[in-house]
């Protein structure tokens, strides 16, 4: 079976998966939601729902895939002996999820010696699934990316001032201090800024035009593991500090006649990107 061939079938597997944790947690939403716990600061949260549905998304690629390694924000940690790896964010965007802002995802991929910060291999297979609105993007390594049957492709020729910039925030506040520190820098020198919540959209919007660019510090594998290849697949150049691998220190991710001016940007602004 040929590579390409082989992520598509990963790629299908992963499709129905995240269709079906979509709507395990949609529902769960709509019967009411609360913060179940607190992580590394009393806003990064987590509810029941996160835990319920990666519980869930687990046993399907058990029983799917049950040679295969898994790596979830919300612990489902497994080694596998396939050398691949489900990389799995239940709820990306959780606080959007919390305040039921519709811009939350179920973010599913699957990649090659992944770990919580960084994925050292590639990724093959990709799925983000806005369950609210209903759409799904995704893609395979070498199949392109689409969005609910629509091939999806970067914007190009944007020009550094005219750049829609997406980006976000981590939860402790020294951090976030620093972080608007550097927005000083990059929002008067873009067309604007957008928040949106979910790192996985945020890719996904890259993937479909939606945002010129995307920047981030302190995103996990499962933020950006299927969003990363989505927006690659959709023409994207993706990388992180000073050009290497996206990983929890930096992501950056543009059109590739952008990616030079926009790093420029950050490093002006106080990024190592
Ligand atoms: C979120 C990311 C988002 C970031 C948020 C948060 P979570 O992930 O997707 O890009 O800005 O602070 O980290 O915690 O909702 O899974």
């Amino acid at each position: 079976m040929t590579s390409n061939a082989a992520s598509a079938q990963l790629l299908a597997i992963a499709r129905d998966i995240a269709v079906r944790a979509s709507e395990f947690a949609l529902e769960a939403r709509r019967a009411g939601v609360s913060v179940a716990a607190t992580k590394s600061t009393p806003t990064d949260i987590v509810t029941a729902v996160d835990r319920d549905t990666e519980a869930f998304i687990r046993s399907l690629i058990l029983e799917a895939r049950p040679d295969d390694g898994i790596v979830g924000e919300e612990g489902a940690a497994r080694v596998g002996t396939t050398g691949l790896d489900w990389v799995v964010d239940p709820i990306d965007g959780t606080v959007n999820f919390l305040y039921g802002i519709p811009s939350w995802s179920v973010s599913i991929a699957v990649a090659e010696q992944a770990g919580p910060r960084r994925i050292e291999g590639s990724t093959l297979a990709g799925v983000v699934v806005n369950p609210v609105t209903g759409e799904l993007f995704e893609a395979s390594l070498g199949g392109g990316a689409r969005s609910s049957g629509r091939p999806l492709a970067v914007n190009t020729g944007v020009p550094l001032g005219q750049a829609l910039v997406a980006t976000g925030f981590g939860y402790a506040s020294e951090v976030r201090r620093e972080q608007a520190e550097v927005l000083l820098g990059v929002l008067p020198e873009v067309r604007d800024i957008r928040r949106m919540g979910s790192a996985a959209l945020d890719l996904a919007s890259l993937a479909g035009g939606r945002v010129d660019a995307l920047y981030e510090r302190g995103l996990n594998a499962w933020d950006h593991a299927a969003g990363g290849l989505i927006a690659r697949e959709a023409g994207a150049r993706v990388g992180g500090v000073r050009g290497g691998r996206e990983d929890v220190e930096l992501l950056v991710a543009t059109a590739p006649d952008l990616y030079d001016a926009f790093a420029a940007l950050l490093r002006a602004s106080g990024v190592d990107a």
